[in-house]
C-alpha cells in the first residue's frame, strides 16, 4: 500500500472511530399495546381505597333487592373526612365508593330516582355523600372514584331499551359534579330487576359517556378499556401476568373473557389492559356485625400486597363503613398494621454495589445498567434489538442478607419479559445458584424466597418479546408475617358433636369435620340432610362452598326444618347466596327465628354453573 493510501485510510479509520463513538443508538420502538399517560398515572398510585356502603351496610345482606324502605340509610354520624384520613395514612392514593349498587340506591340526590339519600333517614333527606366523600378527598390529596352498577333492581325502566339512557343520566350526574374521577368502576353483574327483565347494557355508550365528562378516568370492567377485573375476589392476580388482553367478541359480566385469562392477561394481548386486584377486608363486601371478628389477619393482608401490588397489579382494598357511617377501629386498626408491614419491608434498600450486564444496547452509556440503580423511572437499561436473552449482575459492596427482590420493567415502551431467572453466587462451591424462577415482570415485580446471604446476584432474562428494558432493582431483608388465624379455623369454634350426615353418603365425614379443606362434589339430585342427634335451638345455617370461581357452588336454595326426618317446614323457598359466584366464601344465613329441630335440609336448585354436581365443603347450623 503506498503511502498516499495509507494515509487515507487512517482518516477513513479516524472518521469511523470518531462516528462510532459518538453515535448516538435509536431507543428501543415502543412493542405491541402501549399504556396511556392516564393508564401509567393511574398504574403508579398502586394501592387505592374501595369503600361499599348503602342501605346493605344496615340489612346484613350483599345484594339488596331494590325493594327495601330506603329509611334504613339512616347512619348515625358519618364521617368521610375519616375515612379519608384512614385512607392517607394507609398509605392508599384514591378511594373508589360505591355510588349506585345493584339495589339501585343512590348515595347522592339524583334527578332520575326515587330510591335514594333524599328518601332516607339521613340528614332528613338533605344529604349527599358523594360530595361529602369528594370534598373530604379533595382535603387530603386523595383521588375520587366511583362505582356504578347498571344492574338496577329499583328502576321501574330497568329491562326496557328506556333504562340505558337513565343510567346514562345517572352517570352524568355523577361525572360533573363532583370533580375530577380517576376511574369509573363498571360491575358487568346482569341480574333482573322490575317484572324479572334483564337489561341489554350499551357498553359503547356507557364508556363513551365517562371519556366525554372525565376523559382521563380509567373504565374498570372485565374487558376494561381502561384496566381489568382478575377474575377472583380474593386478592390475587397470577404469577405470570400481562397488562394485555384480547378482548374482541367480549363484554363485561357474564360474557367477558373465562377467570384463568383475567387472572394472567394474555401474552400477545391487543389491548393495553393492566390488573387491578379488588378484594375485600372482611369476607363480605358490605359491612355486618357479624364479620367484626372476621377482619382479615396482618398476614393476609401482606399476602395480598405481594399477590397484587407484587404481581404487576394495582390493589383496590374494600374498607366497609359500618353503620356509624364511620370505619370501625377493627379494620382501621388493621390497615395501620399493614402500612407499618409495608414500610418496615421496604425500609431498606440493600442493592448497593456495582452493576453490570452481559450486553447494553449500542454501549451507550444512556442505556446503561447503572439507570437501574439511580431512582429515576424514566431511565433504563436495553440491550440491542436482537438480544433477546441478557443477564444483569450486581455485586454488592458487602456479603448482604436479603428475601426479597424488586424489579420493575419500563412498560411505557411495553410489556416485553416472559421469564427470567434469579441466581446468587455461592461462595462455598464458588458456583452460580438458583434462587427463584419466575415469569414476567410488568410494572413492578416483587419477589420472595427464602432468606440467603451473598455478594453476587444475578437476574438472567430467558425469554423476551423485545429487547428487555429495566428500570429498577431493589433488594430486601423483610419480616414474614404469619397468616394468623383465618376463617377456616373459625369453623372449628361450632360444636358439631352428635351429627351425622344423611345424605350424601358419600364424602359426609368431610362435609362436617369442621375443617374447610377438601370439597365433596354431591349429585344434584341429592340435598344436604344434617341429623342433630337431638332436637336444637336453631337460628341458622352456613354453607361454605369451593373457594374457586369456576367451581359448582350452591347459587338457589330451599331450606327446610324437621323433627323426625319425615315431616319438613320450608323456611327458604328461594334463597339466594348474593355474589357466591365471584366472591366463593363461607355464607352465613340467619332464620330470623329461633326454630326448634333435630333435622335441616339444604336442597339446591340452581348452580354457578351448568355441572350436574355441586360443591361443599363444609355445612352447618348456627345453635343459640
Ligand atoms: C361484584 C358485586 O356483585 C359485589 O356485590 C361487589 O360490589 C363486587 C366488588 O363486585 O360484582
Amino acid at each position: 500500500m503506498s503511502y498516499k493510501n495509507w494515509s487515507f485510510f487512517t482518516v477513513l479509520l479516524g472518521c469511523s472511530l470518531f462516528v462510532s463513538c459518538n453515535r448516538q443508538v435509536d431507543p428501543p420502538a415502543p412493542y405491541g399495546p402501549l399504556p396511556t399517560e392516564y393508564q401509567m398515572t393511574w398504574q403508579k398510585m398502586e394501592y387505592n381505597m374501595f369503600v361499599h356502603f348503602g342501605p346493605n351496610t344496615f340489612t346484613n345482606v350483599e345484594w339488596g333487592n331494590g325493594k327495601e324502605d330506603p329509611k334504613v340509610f339512616n347512619p348515625s354520624a358519618i364521617d368521610c373526612r375519616q375515612w379519608a384520613a384512614v385512607a392517607k395514612a394507609a398509605g392508599m392514593k384514591g378511594i373508589i365508593i360505591t355510588a349506585k349498587h345493584h339495589d339501585g340506591f343512590c348515595l347522592w340526590p339524583s334527578k332520575y330516582s326515587t330510591h335514594t339519600v333524599r328518601e332516607s333517614s339521613w340528614k332528613e333527606g338533605k344529604g349527599d355523600l358523594l360530595r361529602e366523600l369528594s370534598d373530604a378527598c379533595k382535603e387530603y390529596g386523595l383521588k375520587f372514584g366511583v362505582y356504578l352498577s347498571p344492574w338496577d333492581q329499583n328502576h321501574p325502566a330497568y329491562g326496557t331499551t328506556e333504562y340505558n339512557q337513565v343510567f346514562v343520566n345517572t352517570l352524568t350526574e355523577v361525572l360533573t359534579n363532583y370533580g375530577e374521577v380517576f376511574e369509573q368502576w363498571f360491575d358487568g353483574a346482569n341480574g333482573e330487576g322490575h317484572g324479572g327483565k334483564k337489561q341489554v347494557y350499551d357498553w359503547p355508550l356507557f364508556n363513551a359517556t365517562v371519556y366525554k365528562y372525565q376523559p382521563q378516568a380509567v373504565i374498570f370492567s372485565d374487558v376494561g378499556p381502561g384496566c381489568r377485573w382478575v377474575g377472583n375476589e380474593q386478592g390475587h392476580v397470577g404469577e405470570t401476568n400481562w397488562s394485555r388482553l384480547d378482548v374482541e367478541g367480549y363484554e363485561p359480566g357474564a360474557k367477558g373473557p373465562n377467570p384463568d385469562s383475567l387472572n394472567t392477561g394474555n401474552i400477545n394481548g391487543a389491548r393495553w389492559l393492566p390488573a387491578e386486584t379488588n378484594t375485600s377486608i372482611r369476607p363480605g363486601w358490605f359491612y355486618s356485625p357479624s364479620t367484626d371478628d372476621k377482619v382479615k389477619s396482618l398476614g393476609q393482608l401482606v399476602d395480598i400486597y405481594y399477590t397484587s401490588v407484587g404481581r404487576n397489579s394495582t390493589l383496590l382494598l374494600n374498607v366497609p363503613p359500618d353503620r356509624t357511617g364511620r370505619i370501625h377501629p377493627n379494620d382501621s386498626i388493621r390497615l395501620m398494621e399493614l402500612r407499618k408491614a409495608i414500610d418496615e419491608s421496604f425500609k431498606t434498600n440493600l442493592a448497593k454495589g456495582t452493576l453490570t450486564a452481559t450486553s447494553t444496547r449500542g454501549n451507550d452509556s444512556r442505556y446503561s445498567v447503572t439507570n437501574l440503580l439511580d431512582g429515576d423511572y424514566d431511565t433504563y437499561w436495553a440491550t440491542d434489538d436482537d438480544v433477546l436473552t441478557a443477564s444483569v449482575e450486581l455485586t454488592l459492596d458487602a456479603e448482604t442478607t436479603f428475601n426479597r427482590l424488586l424489579l420493575q420493567e419500563y412498560i411505557p415502551l411495553g410489556q416485553r419479559i416472559v421469564a427470567f431467572n434469579v441466581d446468587y453466587w455461592d461462595d462455598a462451591t464458588q458456583n452460580w445458584k438458583q434462587l427463584i424462577e419466575a415469569t414476567t415482570v410488568g410494572y413492578k415485580r416483587i419477589l420472595r424466597f427464602p432468606e440467603v446471604t451473598a455478594s453476587r446476584i444475578r437476574i438472567h432474562i430467558t425469554r423476551s418479546l423485545a429487547c428487555p428494558l429495566l428500570n429498577n432493582l431493589e433488594l430486601y431483608n423483610a419480616p414474614d408475617y404469619p397468616l394468623g388465624i383465618s376463617d377456616d379455623h373459625r369453623y372449628n369454634l361450632t360444636s358439631r358433636e352428635g351429627w351425622k350426615l344423611l345424605s350424601p353418603t358419600v364424602g359426609a365425614d368431610k362435609i362436617i369435620d369442621g375443617k374447610a379443606d377438601e370439597a365433596v362434589l354431591v349429585n344434584l339430585s341429592e340435598p344436604l340432610i344434617l341429623d342433630l342427634g337431638k332436637s336444637q335451638s336453631l337460628t341458622g345455617f352456613y354453607y361454605a362452598p369451593q373457594n374457586k370461581v369456576t367451581a359448582a357452588n350452591i347459587q338457589r336454595y330451599r331450606v327446610y326444618t324437621s323433627a323426625d326426618n319425615k315431616n319438613w317446614t320450608e323456611l327458604k323457598t328461594n334463597g339466594l347466596f348474593n355474589n357466591i359466584r365471584n366472591n366463593p366464601v363461607r355464607q352465613d344465613v340467619d332464620f330470623g327465628q329461633t326454630i326448634q329441630a333435630r333435622y335441616f335440609k339444604l336442597e339446591p336448585i340452581e348452580l354457578t354453573n351448568t355441572e350436574d354436581s355441586y360443591a361443599v365443603l363444609e355445612l352447618g347450623v348456627i345453635q343459640e
